[in-house]
């Protein structure tokens, strides 16, 4: 299963130890074949090379678009070295076989990533890279296929160990490697694509690219790893990080969940700043001020924000980092920092702060894939979104205003919730969470008996319950969870409806003197 590697082709664009592993090959006697940049790079380290415009008879052509895209070059890494008609087909042709070929591909990624202009991204789509590493691949019975400079290392310990030549295992350990590649970078570009397009594509795939290997996962016994898809759209995956270890995998995960609520809030319409624990608001408002959306945010469950997440809708100013400073925070997210924030954060190293390029959009389409064993789920992304016109008022009270607006800020929070999802809303700030039970009327009670821990805890007289509004994710099914809102104090009820006993629950609502909405619209979220 050894193959002899007399001739190998070079195309890089990453050009990283491409002078070491010339000059490791060339010490072998292996003919080195090569692209215009590439071939530069290696004859001005002193190797000899040809071009591959020689071997094709083709000069390279339309602003490099065409530089290996030839039958000589495909017809040298795709022939069965043992077939005779193969062995006859390069001989009539003048093609010369080719064993090696290494390839990294135009940095589409990189591209999309820098936000470069619409052409410039289609510049670097890779076409004559891709297919050679696919022919390549295909023939890893005689053809080595390198992608990655990390295997350059592999390569060469394998030819020094098999007096130059390579291993079927190695081979198809790399053909793999190659093909994982290509799909990958195909995958970047049609997702990318997909942006540009808008909607829900009909066909999708999945993939990144490794962007970081985790220390761990979940757990310090799991093993984990960020991939990013290319876009270059604000979020954790594209924010800058100035201080602070390095960001681990539920730091990611909370951070995600935290920029995604705090994005649902406009900063034109003022600051706004969401707390995520566990994936879960523990606190969300807004405020005249950002310091005071922070405070807001911190007194709906101060206990649960220690170690907490934060995120805010505009770049964070010197008083709310000065706040924010006294507690214990893992992250703060915001769509940039103010130089004297920075200098603040800078007495708390450990603090990791992360500033986007903008917020998230919320209204844009996009796929959520969960795994399950066997396969993977895939949806739409939650982007469902009610304005006042799709309400409908099924009570004889009709809510105030105040309580319209609190119940439409309560029902954005519900999105971002774990169902079974309770959230109790006054003045535009949360005042009570109940988060992820398996029962409704479980979730109404944690959140209203949580708001009474904060009323003992700030010694306040009553619960924040008392006068605030309260969103459901989904409907209740019975009267029962309802009622234990109205005994926590709440005067308006927004939710789905659609359950077989709406007119229980509404007439425990009129009896109770409740204002409820009927959203028509579900938020599960598990
Ligand atoms: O524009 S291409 O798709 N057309 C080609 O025929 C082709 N062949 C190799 N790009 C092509 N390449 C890519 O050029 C390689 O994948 C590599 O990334 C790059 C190396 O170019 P240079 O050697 O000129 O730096």
């Amino acid at each position: 299963d050894l193959a002899p590697l007399r001739r190998a082709l070079l195309s890089v664009s990453d050009k990283t130890g491409l002078v070491e592993l010339g000059q490791a090959l060339a010490a072998r006697g292996v003919e080195l074949l090569s692209t215009g940049g590439t071939a530069k790079a290696l004859r001005a380290a002193g190797l000899e090379v040809r071009d591959v415009a020689d071997v094709t008879g083709f000069p390279e052509m339309m602003d490099g678009r065409v530089k290996t895209l030839h039958p000589t070059v495909h017809g040298g890494l795709l022939a069965l070295r043992d077939n005779a008609d193969h062995v006859a087909a390069m001989q009539a042709h003048d093609i010369g076989a080719i064993d090696l070929v290494v390839v990294n591909l135009y940095p589409f990624e990189q591209t999309v990533a820098k936000g470069a202009v619409y052409d410039e991204v289609i510049g670097n789509i890779d076409i004559g890279g891709p297919a050679m590493i696919r022919s390549a691949a295909k023939n890893h019975g005689f053809v080595s296929v390198v992608v990655d400079v990390e295997d350059y290392a592999a390569l060469l310990d394998e030819l020094a160990a098999h007096e130059g030549q390579t291993t079927y295992a190695l081979r198809q350990r790399l053909a793999q490697t190659a093909y994982a590649r290509t799909a990958a970078y195909d995958t970047a570009v049609s997702t990318w694509m997909a942006a540009q397009v808008g909607g829900t594509p009909r066909r999708r795939t999945f993939g990144g690219t490794l962007a970081q290997s985790l220390r761990y996962g979940e757990n310090p016994h799991q093993a984990a790893a960020f991939y990013t898809d290319g876009s270059a759209r604000p979020g954790v995956a594209t924010a800058q990080q100035h201080q602070g270890k390095e960001l681990s995998y539920n730091n990611i995960n909370d951070t995600d969940a935290a920029f995604e609520l705090v994005s649902e809030f406009d900063p034109a319409q003022g600051p706004a700043c969401a707390i995520i624990k566990h994936a879960n608001p523990c606190g969300v408002a807004t405020g005249a001020t950002l310091l005071e959306a922070y405070r807001r945010a911190f007194d709906c469950d101060r206990t649960s924000a220690f170690g907490g997440i934060i995120a805010l809708n505009q770049p964070l100013d010197a008083e709310t980092a000065r706040e924010i400073t006294g507690i214990f925070a893992e992250v703060v997210i915001a769509p940039g920092v103010d130089e004297s924030a920075m200098s603040i954060f800078g007495q708390k190293k450990n603090l990791r702060l992360l500033s986007t390029d903008g917020l998230a959009d919320p209204t844009v389409a996009a796929l959520a894939v969960r795994q399950v064993s066997g396969g993977f789920l895939v949806q739409d992304k939650d982007i469902g979104r009610v304005s006042p016109d799709d309400l409908r008022v099924v009570t004889k009270r009709e809510p105030s205003e105040q309580e319209m607006a609190d119940m439409l800020f309560a029902w954005t929070v519900a999105k971002h919730v774990k169902s079974n999802a309770i959230i109790y809303v006054k003045d535009g700030a949360t005042v009570g969470v109940g988060a992820g039970q398996m029962s409704r009327v479980d979730s109404t009670r944690i959140a209203g008996r949580k708001a009474q821990d904060m009323a003992e805890a700030m010694g306040l007289p009553a619960p924040l319950t008392q006068g605030s509004v309260v969103a459901s994710d989904a409907f209740f099914p019975f009267a029962d969870g309802l009622i234990t809102a109205a005994e926590a104090g709440a005067t308006a009820l927004i939710q789905p409806g659609g359950s077989m006993r709406d007119d229980e629950v509404i007439a425990a609502a009129d009896a109770a003197g409740l204002a409820m909405v009927f959203t028509g619209m579900r938020h599960f979220r598990h």
